[in-house]
């Protein structure tokens, strides 16, 4: 890992996000409410399958949990961020004034829709790896020719099943297959794309941009071998940009953002019975424009002990956990990092002022050879870490 920064931040600091705690939302912040239904008809009629469940189990939780939390640099990995009450905070993120990666990559695919269908090609079966809300999925599936079927996958069971549901109602002839499994690890799919169509991978949202350069290479390889033969990839990256744009997306005014990431620490109280007061916490974000990524961090307002499955955790005043890293990654490097997982782009799309890109791919990749060394990246990859 290359971790150039100094995990405990001082004071001031720590007083330029005091007010995020004043603002910090309750109820009227725009999440959907649970249960929330398009219409009454029953789920029979729908061409929608159980959901597949490959979740790993939550003992991985505490070890991880544990392990992140007892070095000097504290850190818990990202994608414990997205339970149900995350991944539906995570929705009324997107729907910020201040967070602009999803209303400018809907923009771009609105724009460039009947491109991205052409490159696309008909009878594709469209695997969505952690698959959001849905609206730039419907609008995806909406214009695809001949779309064969739509494979969800998300680590959160319930918000994957209530957005399969949702997307089922909507589109009534196609074939939706969830799948609840973490992406970053193998994961299978049962049925297979059509004779004279292929997988097309949809990734929109930057979420590639949570991973260190290594692993999204490892990441991207996994999926390439995911996609199987003639497989394609459309993917969303976000681009460096300002500081101030960038930090303000990620300390937004409601303060969304924080209870997000807060939440993190509730969620660990309820599943692994710990005692984190999570008033003694408070949200931070910072770009780190060495690394080209925003970090994400729950800093402790003063020395506290908190306990987890029995193990006491010592948090100093100002020491932070990091809990998310965005890189923000140039178009040029990010074609690079791709290509040592074998892909091969074929198209950038971008707005106006240069903040998002979807990009396509599509691989060559001998597939004989991948199952000898699966998710392998070629040996030359310049993002090994340090
Ligand atoms: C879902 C990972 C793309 O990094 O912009 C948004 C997550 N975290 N605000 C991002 C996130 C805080 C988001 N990704």
């Amino acid at each position: 890992m290359s971790i150039n920064r100094a995990w405990m931040l001082d004071r001031s600091l720590l007083d330029t996000g005091h007010w995020l705690l004043e603002r910090a939302p309750t109820s009227n912040t725009p999440v959907a409410k649970e249960g929330m239904m398009p219409d009454s008809t029953t789920t029979s009629s729908l061409r929608l399958s159980e959901v597949h469940d490959q979740r790993p189990d939550s003992s991985h939780f505490l070890a991880d949990v544990l392990e992140g939390l007892t070095g000097p640099e504290k850190s818990i990995p990202c994608k414990y961020l997205y339970d149900e009450r995350g991944s539906r905070l995570f929705d009324g993120i997107c729907g910020l004034e201040e967070y602009y990666p999803t209303r400018t990559e809907m923009e771009i695919l609105r724009r460039n829709i009947i491109e991205i269908a052409d490159c696309a090609g008909p009878a594709c079966q469209v695997v969505e790896p952690g698959s959001g809300s849905g609206t730039k999925t419907k609008f995806l599936l909406d214009h695809l020719e001949d779309l064969h079927s739509y494979v969800p996958v998300d680590i959160s069971r319930r918000h994957l099943a209530r957005a399969a549901e949702d997307l089922a109602r909507k589109f009534r002839k196609l074939r939706v297959t969830p799948v609840c499994a973490d992406f970053t690890q193998p994961f299978e799919i049962a049925e297979s794309p059509p004779e004279h169509g292929h997988r097309l991978i949809f990734f929109p949202g930057s979420t590639i941009g949570n991973f260190m350069p290594h692993r999204a290479g490892e990441i991207l390889a996994l999926l390439a071998e995911v996609a199987g033969p003639r497989g394609a990839l459309l993917i969303g990256v976000d681009l460096p940009k300002d500081q101030e744009v960038l930090e303000r997306a990620y300390n937004d005014s409601k303060g969304i953002t924080a209870a997000f990431n807060l939440n993190l620490l509730a969620r660990i109280n309820r599943e692994l019975g710990a005692d984190f007061d999570l008033s003694g916490f408070e949200h931070h974000a910072v770009f780190n424009s060495q690394e080209s990524r925003i970090e994400m961090y729950l800093v402790s307002l003063r020395r506290q002990t908190v306990t987890i499955a029995e193990e006491e955790i010592e948090f100093q005043a100002g020491q932070a956990i990091c809990t998310e890293w965005s890189y923000k990654h140039d178009l040029s490097v990010f074609e690079e990092l791709a290509s040592y997982a074998g892909w091969k782009r074929q198209q950038v799309w971008t707005d106006d002022r240069d903040w998002f890109s979807v990009q396509y791919f599509t691989h060559d990749i001998d597939l004989g050879g991948l199952d000898a060394q699966p998710y392998a990246l070629k040996q030359q990859s310049p993002f090994r870490p340090k």
